[in-house]
């Protein structure tokens, strides 16, 4: 595996671990999805309810695939498993990536401003000088706007272990490691 790729994985374990005990479960996708539906605020119930379906689908499959001791909650070294097998977690990131992004959408037009971006990885945990680097490699439009497939592409990209010098990278730079 890369060791980009180990990086942007165990950034992501210390995201989702929103309580700060060292383990992922159920709890912290609850908390994660309450942040991002308070920072969502020009979408409708529905879109919303569709990322709160997809985060605790995302909990489940983290469960059901990586819960090696069936603790109910995964440690960094079961986490650490994802990433030998994405093809397992493919569909459930990809109704992950486009229930966020349709957050990030509300008007529909398929652009995504710059401060409804940053609200948004700012919830999920990112760092914000780091999601500002990473919306301007996203080249973004005179009036501040990337479309959001980009976004969506980059979400999918990030998860990929085969995958190096990509955009999400920069999410592992700087502060938030
Ligand atoms: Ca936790
Ligand atoms: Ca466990
Ligand atoms: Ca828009």
């Amino acid at each position: 595996m890369h060791t980009e790729a180990q990086a942007r994985i165990r950034l992501v374990f210390s995201l989702f671990d929103v309580n700060g005990n060292g383990r992922v479960e159920a709890a912290d996708f609850e908390a994660m999805a309450d942040r991002v539906d308070a920072v969502a605020t020009g979408s409708d119930d529905a879109a919303r309810e569709r990322m709160i379906a997809a985060f605790r689908h995302y909990w489940e499959t983290l469960e059901a695939e990586l819960d090696v001791d069936r603790d109910g909650s995964i440690s960094v070294e079961e986490f650490e498993a994802c990433t030998l097998s994405p093809e397992r977690f493919g569909d459930t990131v990809e109704e992950f990536a486009e229930s966020l992004a349709a957050l990030g959408d509300p008007d529909g037009d398929g652009r995504i401003e710059r401060p409804l971006f940053t609200a948004l990885m700012t919830a999920i945990g990112f760092d914000p000088a780091n999601t500002n680097a990473l919306f301007d490699a996203f080249g973004p439009s005179a009036a501040d706007e990337v479309e959001v497939r980009t976004w969506v592409e980059a979400i999918k990209d990030y998860y990929r272990p085969d995958k190096a010098g990509i955009s999400g990278d920069l999410l592992v730079g700087g502060d938030a490691g």
